[in-house]
């Protein structure tokens, strides 16, 4: 099937996989006989590098889930994860060959039904991939899903996608994404902990997104990060911080037609700096944020 470049981020590229197999839905078979003992190998050292340091930077949520993945030591058959999702909220993995178009994606999210890409990075690509790979999206977000707020935001927020696709303001919901799903922090008695899967499945990340003194890490405010632009092939200047998932879902659940309408008229915001009257949050303490 012929795919269109997908923007994801903000830019587009052609899509890196097989797409021929994909169904009209963008969903494939996730041919897991097809993996081979290297590419089962190199999951298992990027699943054990990144749980080695989750405990006291990954947030609870994540770490109580984590177990539900199955052994770390090959890539799962998506359809033994989806039994147990299932169970716990509804959810259930579905294999993709790739990035896929916004309304294939926000459609599956709307439906409980998260797309998981098939294909495994390159050795090359151990520390840093642009394209979500099948750890990033496994490790990364599936996690999450068995959280039963986190996995109603998910669903409010693929119905949301396809609302905003009608009224062109995919832009704005792709930073809500971005801030939230991919780079989102949430604060806890013990500190910042991490719930974004672009920072939960990268190395380097996590600890620059708790620890460092050069981003901001401002709190969650919906109008502000509609406005606020991201990138994608650097480590974030900012990260939005939630107090709770409930406080997620309840900022995020009201019709955003309104808010899209004031934002377009109003200039985007600076990534890097604390605006006036912003609340912010300092690092946390000590390089290694404790347990
Ligand atoms: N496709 N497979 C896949 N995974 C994504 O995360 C994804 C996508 N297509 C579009 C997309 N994300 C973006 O539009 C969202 O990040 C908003
Ligand atoms: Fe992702």
């Amino acid at each position: 099937m012929a795919v269109a470049p997908v923007t994801y981020g903000a830019s587009t590229r052609p899509p890196r996989g097989d797409y021929s197999e994909a169904r009209d839905d963008y969903t494939c078979d996730q041919h897991w006989e097809h993996y081979t003992a290297d590419e089962h190998a190199l999951y298992s050292r990027l699943f054990a590098r990144q749980v080695k340091q989750a405990p006291g930077q990954a947030c609870e949520e994540f770490l109580d889930a984590l177990q539900e993945l199955g052994a770390a030591d090959h890539i799962p058959r998506f359809e033994s994860i989806s039994e147990s999702l299932q169970r716990a909220t509804g959810w259930e993995v579905v294999a993709v060959p790739g990035l896929i178009p916004e309304h294939a994606f926000f459609s599956l999210l709307a439906h409980r039904r998260f797309p998981v890409t098939v294909w495994v990075r390159s050795p090359a690509e151990f520390d840093y991939i642009v394209e979500p790979d099948v750890f990033h999206d496994l490790y990364g977000h599936v996690p999450l899903l068995f959280n039963p707020v986190f996995a109603d935001y998910m669903q409010a927020f693929g119905r949301g996608g396809l609302k905003a696709q009608g009224l062109k303001a995919l832009e704005y919901l792709a930073r809500l994404y971005w801030y939230t799903v991919e780079f989102g922090l949430i604060t806890t008695a013990r500190g910042l902990r991490v719930y974004g899967a672009g920072v939960l499945s990268s190395v380097g990340e996590t600890q620059y997104a708790l620890t460092s003194t050069k981003p901001q890490r401002l709190a969650f405010d919906l109008k502000r990060v509609l406005r606020t632009p991201y990138k994608i092939d650097d480590y974030q200047s900012a990260y939005f911080v939630v107090e709770s998932f409930d406080q997620l879902f309840a900022d995020t659940a009201p019709d955003f037609s309104p808010l899209y309408t004031e934002v377009s008229d109003q200039p985007a915001l600076p990534i890097d700096t604390t605006l006036q009257g912003e609340k912010s949050y300092p690092p946390n303490a000590g390089a290694a944020a404790s347990a």
